[in-house]
């Protein structure tokens, strides 16, 4: 085993064995969700996953390693150190290297998980809602590296589109240029995480678990490295209207320009602003589109899995930039 990286034995039995896995990111927990549901929402998000047949392995920066695959005292200790101030570091690309020289903790954003998933050779990735390029981009220069993470690295991250606190139309418009397969499941219109349509078209939409694992063969069988975002609208029950959505989030990305809060900071406080704004309306939508992708995920992975034992290719996806070990 490589110094940085721990894989849970589970995990490792499930990868070695070609038994589907489902990465899980940890920012979520750390900084998405208040406590307590966030560990009680962790834990439902990897039962879900085990229902639907396949292996969790919820990732994270414990003691200096990526750890892929936690327990339950892991996922404690993320959550319990909060939201904010003094709490655990949110580690994305840039943040890796700093919190593995330091031997700290950090919970990693979708970018670092993917990378971390890259590692151990899992293809598919659930989480809530991914990073972008941030509304006032002109001036801020706020892209999310989960961005740059998608163009290069092959990994499949099974989402609920981005959130309306970011600029969708130029998140898309970026997705476009470094080449990410943008897949609507089940959908023809980009899902905007609470609310289900937006009016963005996807590049393709798949019904399926079976069609998106053949959209990641082929885009992997050719060595075209760099991941695929299939977006899954919220349950129509559990949607949040559109409108009001969109209120509170003016009132958030206001409030953070009147603070002066920008770089990693802006998107957990937009975040927790808007679960204020929206009462907790945002806090039971956000766990119903995460167990509802989870699901998803397991499909996908366990299809992508199958297809590459009857294609006869390798367990993992290619990749140039894994290290030797
Ligand atoms: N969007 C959400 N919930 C989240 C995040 C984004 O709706 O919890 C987290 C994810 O971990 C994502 C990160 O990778 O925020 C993006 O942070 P930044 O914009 O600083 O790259
Ligand atoms: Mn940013």
């Amino acid at each position: 085993m490589h110094d940085y990286l721990a894989i849970q034995p589970e995990v490792q039995a499930a990868l070695k064995a070609g038994r589907p896995v489902v990465a899980l990111e940890s920012t979520l927990i750390s900084h998405g969700l208040p406590s307590p549901t966030n560990v009680e929402t962790a834990l439902a998000i990897e039962a879900t996953v085990r229902e639907r047949g396949a292996v969790p392995a919820t990732i994270a920066v414990l003691d200096g390693r990526i750890r892929v695959g936690l327990d339950q005292e892991d996922i404690a200790r993320l959550a319990e150190s909060g939201r904010g101030k003094g709490g655990i570091r949110k580690v994305s690309r840039r943040d890796l290297p700093l919190v593995l020289a330091q031997g700290a903790d950090g919970a990693t954003t979708v970018a670092a998980t993917m990378i971390a998933a890259d590692l151990a050779g899992i293809a598919v990735f659930a989480t809530g809602g991914i990073g972008g390029v941030h509304r006032g981009v002109e001036t801020t220069l706020d892209i999310s590296a989960d961005l740059e993470e998608l163009a290069t690295t092959s990994v499949a991250v099974v989402c609920a589109g981005a959130k309306a606190i970011l600029d969708l139309p130029k998140t898309l418009e970026y997705l476009e240029t470094k080449g990410v397969p943008v897949i609507g499941f089940g959908t023809d219109r980009f899902p905007a995480f609470y609310a289900t349509a937006m009016g963005l078209p996807v590049d393709a939409r798949c019904d399926t678990a079976a069609e998106v694992a053949r959209v990641l063969h082929a885009k992997w069988r050719l060595n075209l490295d760099g991941g695929v975002l299939v977006a899954v609208p919220i349950p129509e029950a559990a949607a949040l209207d559109a409108q009001v959505v969109e209120d509170a989030v003016r009132q958030a990305v206001a409030q953070a320009n009147d603070r002066d809060i920008k770089g990693k900071d802006l998107t957990p406080f937009l975040l927790r602003r808007l679960e204020e704004l929206t009462g907790g309306a945002s806090l039971a939508a956000n766990r119903a589109l995460l167990l509802n992708n989870a699901a998803v995920a397991a499909d996908v992975a366990a299809a992508y899995t199958r297809l590459r034992v009857e294609t006869a290719l390798p367990r993992r996806p290619p990749s140039s930039k894994r290290p030797l070990y």
